[in-house]
């Protein structure tokens, strides 16, 4: 029998507020919608018998929750209802904060991996930090980017369940600390299987030292409790860069020591304390190298606790553990300093040095010269390189797109690839459809519904039924009357979160992701700067161009001065470009502030064209790409990562592609590139590169844009200048910039790319995803 939601609800604020629906404030509301949902969702959250996926990740950018798990539910448009009538505006949970535990694509795969898996009746577990505080929350000051910290749980969790019962001990050097579970419940859409995301709080043994208290040391008495906490206290702002701090290894070793002995535990009760089959029990995904340090904490768990030989342990851990790897950059991968390791977790630094010592064995075994041994070494150069004892210790090593895994093999990890050909395979990221086209996009949504009915909801493949389509004036006036829909309600959000009046009207040209010098948003404004004085000097007509929003959301990592120094450039174009009356009914430019899930879900169903303009080669993936293609977005961008795959599925004639292609951009790294002389013969580029110093723009007296300048003219002691070739591209980005907005005057020709792209979106399902890892990897 189908419970009401309404009088669950209605009971919950009856006790907890002693308010009616209509009475309650948007908090006690959301609290109160919450709990009813959990109790409803309450029967179905059982553990299957049978193998299980531990997802290991320090990051879930989940998000808000509530309507996502209130769609999977079935039960949002109950719930829609409900808050109509009683004169509850339907968006009342936008003010609840989104759970920002994760930075950018690295995070977020991880959540729509979470939903995929409880859709598709996978069943895996995510482990993880619960931070309490997030990503920070960016707002703007004179241009500049200013951080605060995310409170995250200042509204409640009413979402989570804290365990304390499987509370686990973690043991660092001289300090032991609790590690406490908070359970999330996963909900598939249907609700046929609720799996559960584990994130782990840290937490002293004792709230503060009673004695020191009353001697009125107080700093002194909760310094245990601070030291504690400061564990899971926050989120690491840096996207694909590694910190290297000490701090940041103890979260790592927190949370996969925690979940190793959650696991172990029960495996003991299920299984007793044979663990040879471990791996029958469990599979576990390192997401990236930063639960890396799971590998050696299981082997010690093994030995120490199972009485396991090393050797067989070894064998335990190869069969358990697969390792995704999502970055070439070389500034992410994760070493430590041997020292630091060794201090912060003696007990596991004896089973690295252990595993060091039989790598050495194994690569003398296989004949690997002895000169070749210090690029595998796991110990090399008094660091501690984890993603080496990744590829060792494990059964497999994936990228996350098939450009992606081609660079591993050919390049990055070549002599691992030579050394083990088997481990390595590729999985395709993927996004789930639930919160990104029914929940984003319901106005799209109840098209597809009308075209092709609702299968695609949990078969995205589908959707290709849609292609015939492409080609119908009916549909297409309807795909366009979503699209401007989209557009008016994003302006009416903008207007209240920026206090700027987008215009809806105008094309929108959308580059939304972490502010990064490989993703090129540099270029971007570069590009529009060319446009701008194209457009004022008659080299572009004014008659011709289809006038154009061009918009963009990034958070920079804090310690990023360049990317920073990026961020205020753009402030500053778009001053130029909104200040002038001239341009105005055809150029409008807006950096919206704290770009997080919720926002991309306002503009990605919005967008007309999606910038994905990496340097090829440098982007593993991209999962906002797909994204914006599943919304009928046609991409802007370089062949890099799965754009490649997404204009080979649309077919190229749908998207816009440009640049050098990652061959090339390694044969310039080899032979030598000069963006120097691409300034010197081409008066636009050097036109817009001395913006940063000829006083078109002003940093406010900080040196940065000058920075920027010798970063793209001299380079730096770390690299060569235009790192990044800006410079190789910039012409072919223009050129293809201007093809897109001519091809935009015809509206329905473009519609008709638009609705290709949805048509063909179906590969890029997480659910695709997650169904190919559990079947080659997890074999579950
Ligand atoms: C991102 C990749 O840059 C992106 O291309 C990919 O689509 C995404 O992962 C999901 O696979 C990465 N994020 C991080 C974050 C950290 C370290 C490395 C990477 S790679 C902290």
């Amino acid at each position: 029998m189908k419970r009401d939601i309404q009088i669950l609800t209605g009971q919950v604020l009856a006790a907890d507020c002693r308010k009616t629906i209509a009475q309650a404030t948007p908090r006690e509301l959301y609290n109160a919608v919450s709990k009813a949902a959990l109790d409803l969702a309450a029967d179905a959250w059982k553990r299957a018998p049978g193998k299980r996926v531990a997802y290991l990740s320090a990051e879930f950018l989940v998000g808000r929750l509530v309507y996502a798990n209130l769609l999977n539910m079935g039960r949002l448009g109950e719930v829609q209802q409900m808050l109509l009538d009683a004169g509850v505006d339907a968006n009342v949970f936008e003010e609840i904060e989104d759970a920002a535990l994760g930075n950018g694509g690295l995070g977020r795969l991880a959540a729509c991996f979470l939903d995929s898996a409880a859709t598709q009746g996978v069943p895996l577990d995510g482990y993880g930090i619960r931070y309490q505080y997030g990503l920070f929350r960016q707002y703007f000051e004179d241009g500049f980017q200013k951080e605060t910290a995310d409170d995250w749980q200042r509204f409640g969790d009413p979402w989570s369940v804290r365990r304390e019962e499987d509370a686990v001990t973690v043991q660092f050097g001289g300090q032991a600390v609790r590690a406490v579970p908070y359970d999330t419940p996963v909900i598939g859409y249907g609700m046929k299987t609720v799996n559960t995301l584990r994130l782990w709080q840290a937490e002293p043994f004792q709230a503060f030292d009673f004695n020191l208290f009353n001697a009125q040391k107080y700093a002194a008495a909760v310094r245990e409790r601070d030291a504690a906490e400061d564990i899971s206290r926050v989120l690491y702002p840096n996207d694909d860069t590694d910190a290297g701090k000490r701090l940041r290894l103890k979260q790592q070793y927190f949370f996969s020591s925690a979940s190793l002995q959650d696991m172990v535990r029960a495996y003991r009760a299920a299984h007793g304390g044979d663990f040879t089959h471990f791996a029958d029990a469990y599979a576990v995904q390192l997401n990236d190298t930063h639960p890396t340090v799971a590998i050696p904490e299981l082997l010690r768990l093994l030995v120490e606790e199972a009485g396991m030989r090393f050797a067989d342990a070894v064998q335990v851990a190869h069969d358990t553990f697969a390792y995704t790897n999502h970055t070439i950059m070389p500034e992410a991968l994760e070493k430590w300093d041997q020292k630091l390791f060794r201090g912060v977790l003696p007990r596991v630094y004896p089973y690295v040095k252990k595993l060091d010592a039989l790598l050495r064995r194994t690569l003398e075994q296989r004949g690997v010269p002895m000169g070749e041994v210090s690029r595998y070494a796991i110990l090399e150069d008094g660091m501690v390189h984890m993603a080496r004892m990744a590829i060792f210790a494990t059964h497999s090593t994936n990228g996350v797109a098939r450009l992606h895994t081609e660079i591993l093999k050919d390049t990055a990890l070549h002599e691992w690839y030579e050394l083990y050909p088997e481990r390595f395979n590729n999985k395709t990221n993927g996004v789930t459809q639930r919160r990104w086209l029914a929940l984003a996009n319901p106005e799209l949504a109840a098209l597809l519904h009308d075209a092709v009915g609702d299968g695609w909801l949990t078969d995205l493949s589908q959707l290709k039924r849609l292609e015939p389509c492409a080609d119908d004036p009916a549909f297409l006036a309807r795909f366009m009357d979503v699209k401007r829909e989209k557009k008016r309600q994003l302006a009416a959000y903008v207007e209240k979160h920026e206090g700027v009046r987008l215009h809806a009207d105008f094309l929108l040209d959308v580059q939304v992701k972490r502010l990064h010098e490989y993703k090129r948003q540099l270029l971007n404004a570069f590009s529009i700067l060319d446009t701008y004085y194209g457009l004022k000097e008659g080299r572009i007509s004014r008659a011709d161009f289809a006038p154009t929003v061009y918009l963009f959301g990034a958070k920079a990592a804090p310690g990023y001065v360049r990317a920073k120094g990026i961020i205020k450039y753009i402030n500053e174009l778009a001053e130029l470009v909104n200040g002038d009356a001239d341009v105005n009914g055809l150029m409008q430019v807006v950096f919206v502030q704290n770009y997080n899930v919720s926002y991309a879900e306002k503009i990605i169903p919005a967008a007309d064209v999606s910038e994905q303009i990496s340097t090829a080669g440098t982007e593993a993936s991209g999962t906002s790409n797909m994204k914006f293609m599943l919304n009928g977005a046609v991409t802007l961008g370089t062949l890099d990562g799965a754009n490649i795959e997404i204009a080979e599925q649309a077919g190229a004639e749908n998207e816009y592609i440009f640049g050098a292609r990652a061959d090339e951009i390694a044969r310039l790294q080899e032979d030598g590139y000069d963006p120097n002389a691409v300034l010197a013969a081409e008066p636009r580029a050097k036109r817009v590169v001395e913006s940063l110093v000829d006083g078109t723009f002003s940093d406010g007296g900080t040196g940065m844009f000058r920075e920027l300048y010798a970063s793209l003219t001299e380079g730096a002691s770390w690299h060569k200048p235009d790192h990044y070739f800006l410079m190789r591209d910039f012409i072919e980005y223009c050129d293809a910039r201007l093809a897109v907005n001519r091809d935009y005057r015809d509206a329905r020709a473009f519609a008709a790319k638009c609705v290709r792209n949805v048509a063909n979106a179906g590969v890029f399902s997480s659910d695709r995803t997650i169904l190919e890892y559990a079947r080659d990897i997890w074999h579950v």
